[in-house]
């Protein structure tokens, strides 16, 4: 049998054939089922496959396990801390390492976002961060402002207030009923006709920023609450923001008393070789959400983080009021607490925000290195992120990446595909081998599919 083969029985320890029961998350069930593709290990650069392959991780995970795999000091943080407290409310109780997470991160965040919010996944912290922005301003007596701005190709989860912002139409259809009122959209910022093969940032497309002045004369700016965008779109193929573009939005948002709201799910914890997108872009929100990165991806985790000013609006009325109706039995789960501290060290210690800077040049260097690669429209990146967009097949879009996805999984390498754009994005610890491995790994994949 050839050994990359995949369509062998799952593993032994499975017994009789479980592979039914399980629901899968954003994949095709019956296709999987019939061709399991299994993880079994996983350490620094690399799973294990449950028959035995090593494949080269080309997507951190899900673009969280921005330390690599297996990172000893988050195992044990978390053993450690399972061992002495599994579990602490969090509603009107405290436990000490949730204060000492929050102290830590906020000292190291840019301006004077300093207040944490905890929860589970990008998708809590987006709908808390709405939910922040609306309740803000009703605490400071603006009642017209209940209107949320996303855009289109956005993705923001797959809660209802995140489906409602985000513009990933096939994350709406089917709910198309009960998505958000009131909520618009500014244009997204793909130009291939202007920015194909740009090098980071691409030159034009600032101006799709003035939208939203155009929105706010349609709708009247007083009545918007909230403008939320991902400064790198991720999911949707990675489109990253035109020069001039994030400050843009910046501005028209200040003019107008807007809240302005980073999803930096994906941008945060050193993807683009700063700490965060805020920081790269040099441009500060009002509320960012993170997950991902924060825990290494080790446990689940959420949060939100808030500028001063957004805080302190919630801190009037009576002493002994709850300030916001809102919060998880997991807010600040002491074992994702434990796991995020840990991870925070080993940023500190290894500087993997320098790191990722520091090879981000070859890393650009590579990816556009597959311009003359067969089937490639457009070649992006930014920081660690990478994307190669396929020309579709004719009359079926998605498929050539998918194929490219499963050929690249046969040879060792995990790559992620969105429509027919093949999104990478390496933990921050890899050397340039593996990113020479990724690359001639694709360019041979392309050269092999039709
Ligand atoms: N916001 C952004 C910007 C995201 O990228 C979420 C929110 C939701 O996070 P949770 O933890 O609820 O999944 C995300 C998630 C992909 C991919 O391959 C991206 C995400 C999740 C799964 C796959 O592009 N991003």
């Amino acid at each position: 049998m050839d050994k990359h083969e995949t369509t062998r029985p799952p593993t032994p320890q499975l017994g009789v054939n479980t592979l039914e029961p399980y629901w899968m998350p954003f994949t095709g069930n019956r296709h999987f089922k019939q061709n399991p593709r299994l993880l079994a290990a996983a350490s620094g650069m690399y799973y294990t496959s449950d028959d035995g392959r090593k494949i080269l991780d080309g997507c951190a995970g899900l673009w969280c396990v921005n330390a690599g795999h297996g990172r000893a000091e988050i195992t044990e943080a978390i053993r450690r801390q399972a061992g002495e407290m599994d579990y602490a409310p969090s509603f009107q109780l405290g436990h000490p390492i949730a204060f000492e997470l929050a102290s830590r991160i906020t000292a190291n965040l840019p301006g004077d976002l300093d207040h944490v919010f905890y929860c589970n996944s990008g998708s809590e912290a987006v709908d808390t961060a709405l939910k922040i922005a609306l309740a803000y301003h009703q605490a400071k007596g603006d009642h017209r402002r209940t209107r949320l701005i996303g855009r289109e190709r956005g993705y923001h989860g797959v809660g209802f207030g995140g489906i409602s912002v985000g513009g990933i139409v096939g994350n709406r259809r089917a709910f198309a009923s009960a998505l958000l009122p009131q909520v618009d959209h500014l244009p997204h910022t793909h130009d291939l006709a202007k920015n194909a093969f740009s090098r980071g940032q691409p030159e034009h497309g600032a101006q799709f920023a003035e939208a939203l002045e155009q929105l706010c004369a349609l709708h009247d700016p007083a009545t918007i609450a909230a403008v939320i965008v991902e400064p790198v779109a991720g999911s949707t193929g990675v489109l990253v923001p035109p020069k001039g573009y994030l400050e843009a939005l910046r501005r028209i948002c200040d003019k107008h008393g807007i809240l302005l709201i980073f999803d930096e799910v994906i941008t945060g914890f050193g993807r683009l070789g700063a700490p965060f997108a805020a920081e790269y872009f040099g441009v500060l929100p009002d509320l960012m959400t993170v997950a991902k990165g924060l825990t290494n991806a080790a446990v689940p985790m959420g949060a939100v983080f808030a500028r001063k000013p957004i805080y302190e609006a919630f801190m009037q009325g009576p002493e002994n009021a709850i300030e916001l109706f809102h919060g998880y039995t997991y807010s600040g789960h002491p074992l994702a607490c434990a796991a995020a501290l840990a991870a925070i060290e080993i940023h500190r210690r290894e500087d993997l925000a320098g790191r990722a800077r520091a090879i981000s040049g070859y890393w650009a260097d590579a990816i556009h290195s597959l311009r003359d690669a067969r089937h490639v429209i457009d070649l992006r990146n930014l920081g660690l992120i990478g994307a190669i967009e396929l020309a579709p097949r004719p009359g079926a879009a998605n498929a050539r990446a998918f194929e490219a996805f499963l050929e690249c999984f046969r040879r060792g390498l995990l790559i992620r595909v969105t429509g027919d754009t093949i999104a990478l994005s390496p933990p921050l610890i890899v050397e340039k081998p593996e990113i020479d491995r990724m690359v001639e790994t694709i360019r041979t994949v392309l050269a092999a599919i039709s």
